[in-house]
């Protein structure tokens, strides 16, 4: 027998200056629970404002269409669903037949986003390699390539990674690389999207060897029916948020083609709940077991939900306090 439940949560956050353009106070999305035969699979579905072109509204009426044919035993096509949707109900299938590891990756690259300070403490604790991850592109280029510089400086077995979200101009980003001396340049692992033009971030890469990521190229550019990953050259590593990339067998698809290709992919986060974090910790040991994934968000949030993420310490609130909004 098959049932299903689905429901609404909305857990308060803060931020930061993580998300750049908008501030977000709360954070909102949906959980499914697969039930069959006394086992369950749960997976999360939260659109991330500004990043997912998916509404909340837009997302329920396919979530209830999608479950209601999962429930009459109809293989589901990902293919043809919002990116989220697609993440959360494969994520939910892979818990319930047990293809999802219990085993996680729960070290993840400490994020920074304002007072370095605080990034000390965090990365005295770290055991394995110490990486860490940087945003840029909030200030002037020059003061943010003497921060850097700083770190790399006096943490002589530090790797950073660093994000700038498409923030500067080609002259500003060269800015700030001339603040990094070259024979340091090999331990910032890359930089996401350093320009808001990606031919720039590329120029950038070739003239400075500073390594970039694609991130937000990449969530455009898999839109579209004849995405190949080999036409996004020149990047060192690849930045895969599977709720804005799509189900769990399209990311291990792109994960594989980037492994052929000798790129590196990183799984990262979306902020999404405590929830959906474990599971794509669990998925990043399942699938790269040897890469700090990106996802030490679990911060921004104020609760966790359901299920705690080891070490963390905020109040676990139920699934059964937030909306129950269908079931069958
Ligand atoms: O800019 O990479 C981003 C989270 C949500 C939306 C965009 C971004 C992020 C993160 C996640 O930075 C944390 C990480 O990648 O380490
Ligand atoms: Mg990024």
């Amino acid at each position: 027998m098959r049932s299903a439940k689905l429901y609404r949560y909305v857990l308060p956050m803060d931020s930061g200056v993580i998300l750049r353009e908008q501030r977000l106070k709360e954070r909102e999305g949906f959980v499914v629970e697969l039930m069959l035969d006394g086992e369950i699979g749960r997976g999360e579905i939260a659109p991330l404002p500004g990043f997912s072109s998916e509404s909340m509204d837009e997302v329920y009426s396919q979530l209830v269409e999608q479950l209601a044919l999962w429930q009459h035993g109809k293989t589901l096509d990902f293919d043809h669903m919002h990116p989220s949707v697609a993440f959360g109900l494969s994520m939910a299938q892979c818990e319930l037949n047990k293809t999802l590891p219990e085993y996680g990756s729960y070290q993840a690259a400490p994020l920074c986003s304002g007072d370095p300070d605080e990034l000390l403490p965090k990365l005295n604790a770290m055991t394995g390699q110490k990486v860490a991850k940087i945003k840029v592109g909030l200030y002037e280029p020059i003061r943010d390539g003497m921060l850097v510089s700083l770190f790399l400086e006096s943490i002589p077995d530090l790797t950073l990674r660093l994000d700038a979200n498409r923030a500067w101009t080609a002259e500003k980003a060269q800015q700030f690389a001339k603040k990094i001396a070259p024979s340091m340049r090999g331990r910032i692992a890359f930089i996401e999207e350093p320009c808001q033009v990606p031919g720039d971030s590329f120029s950038f890469a070739i003239d400075t060897g500073i390594a970039i990521a694609w991130d937000e190229t990449l969530q455009h550019a898999i839109r579209k029916d004849d995405f190949k990953l080999e036409d996004l050259n020149g990047a060192k590593a690849i930045i895969i948020k599977p709720t804005l990339i799509g189900s769990v067998e399209r990311c291990i698809g792109l994960i594989d083609r980037a492994k052929s290709l000798g790129i590196k992919a990183v799984i990262s986060s979306s902020i999404e709940s405590s929830l959906g974090l474990t599971q794509l910790a669990r998925f990043a040991h399942w699938q790269l077991p040897d890469e700090v994934p990106g996802l030490d968000t679990v911060g921004l949030f104020a609760q966790q939900l359901e299920i705690s993420w080891p070490g963390c310490e905020l109040p676990l609130v139920g699934l059964s306090d937030q909306t129950l909004i269908w079931q069958s």
